[in-house]
């Protein structure tokens, strides 16, 4: 592991409680793979190197963090894209059996092999854009072979690309069709395969999709119990197309975070600070299925609660490869400033993932950095199809453009 110096960048250290963290003409020591040292150029102290490099004014700021996706399944649901364009509802879908079920058919179908291929493909363009930590859902197996072939692949992701994978187990995502009017019978079933994906040091996290057309309170909360059981901490798809109070249910077991919630109230909010669980937006979702009813942002931001943005990468609801297009959504969709929606990529999706050791530039933390051609962080969300994304270190090791 060697150290390295970055001289001359512009730091965006996200470090503190509010604010850019700006260090204009910086300097950044990496050892170890971790922070050594940072602060203006010209306070650098007498310190050896074993590599230097002139950043000649660009920005660095920390490795951007998509905190959720659904990056592992087969097929994908451009028929059905067009099916929505013809009038059909992404509920209506799903009730016909399409939706989630069609993926869960090309899942199932799929080899290990196939699926990672095509998995790790969608990583490096989510790389591509300065990510480097992301989060990995199950949830197209729905059954217990194919759940933990999805969360195999997840963690191969993670041993095969430059990039930190968090799993997540989201067995609890929808009802296969083998299970049709069962439901009770499926969650018992997919809380019995936790045990066996955890023993496999498979899953980082326990998810489920708490709505009208995903789970109620009561079987999410039998799935909640069943990760508490085995130390896992949860996070729950929570008030995306109604109000189950699942963030509040969520809140209750001190979840990591709580997802979408556009639907979710003042009590949801309440619970959601008192608990310190991250509200996660995913605007990519909210446009996609062309939503009408914006999450709390104003209420969000009043009560306190930390806010993450994140891709929501799925084949039905946010085909999206590019976190830097979430950014400038979050801002122009969800009013988000642009220091909010960079603090969701970075502090607070660390925060999401139960991350200390990342998401600010500061002394101890990862190495990992982005250097960007571009002046200062607000100029690329302001900015959409645009990639100003020039050099990534993961731990301090550069890596090649994917
Ligand atoms: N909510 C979502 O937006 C994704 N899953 C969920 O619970 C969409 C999943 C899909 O449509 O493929
Ligand atoms: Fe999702």
């Amino acid at each position: 592991m060697t150290r390295l110096l970055l001289r001359h960048a512009r730091l965006a250290t996200f470090d503190g409680p509010t604010g850019w963290g700006l260090v204009d003409d910086g300097a950044l020591l990496v050892d170890g793979g971790r922070i050594a040292w940072l602060g203006p150029d010209a306070g650098l102290p007498a310190l050896q190197a074993d590599a230097e490099l002139d950043l000649h004014g660009a920005l660095l700021t920390p490795g951007l963090i998509d905190a959720h996706t659904h990056l592992v399944y087969g097929g994908d649901r451009a028929a059905e894209f067009e099916q929505r364009l013809q009038g059909a509802s992404y509920e209506e879908i799903a009730r016909a059996g399409g939706g989630i079920r069609s993926t869960v058919a090309a899942t199932r179908a799929a080899s290990e092999a196939q699926l990672f291929t095509e998995a790790a493909a969608r990583a490096r363009a989510l790389m591509r854009d300065g990510v480097t930590t992301i989060e990995v859902k199950s949830g197209y197996g729905l059954s217990e072979d194919a759940e933990a072939r999805c969360l195999r692949v997840a963690r191969r992701l993670g041993t095969e690309l430059p990039i930190t994978v968090r799993t997540t187990s989201l067995a609890a995502h929808a009802l296969p069709h083998e299970y049709a009017g069962r439901a009770d019978d499926y969650i018992d079933e997919a809380c019995r395969w936790l045990a066996g994906q955890h023993a496999e040091g498979l899953v980082d996290a326990v998810d489920a999709f708490c709505d009208t057309i995903g789970f109620t309170p009561a079987q999410t909360r039998r799935v909640f119990d069943a990760a508490r059981a085995l130390g896992l901490p949860v996070k729950l798809h929570a008030e995306q197309l109604s109000n189950q109070h699942g963030a509040a249910l969520a809140a209750s077991y001190d979840a990591l975070s709580c997802d979408h919630l556009e639907h979710l109230d003042g009590d949801g909010i309440a619970a959601m600070n008192a608990a310190g669980t991250v509200a996660m937006l995913l605007p990519g979702a909210f446009y996609f299925l062309r939503e009408t009813k914006l999450p709390p942002v104003a209420a969000l931001r009043e009560a306190g609660v930390p806010i993450a943005i994140a891709t929501d990468h799925s084949p039905g609801s946010s085909p999206a490869l590019s976190l830097l297009l979430m950014l400038n959504m979050a801002c122009t969709l969800f009013r988000l400033t642009p220091e909010e929606a960079w603090r969701g990529v970075t502090v607070n999706a660390a925060r999401a993932l139960g991350l200390a050791d990342r998401g600010r530039l500061a002394v101890g933390l990862r190495a990992d950095l982005v250097a960007w051609d571009a002046a200062h962080p607000r100029d690329i969300a302001y900015r959409f199809g645009h990639n100003p994304c020039q050099r990534v270190w993961c731990a301090g090791i550069e890596t090649q453009p994917a």
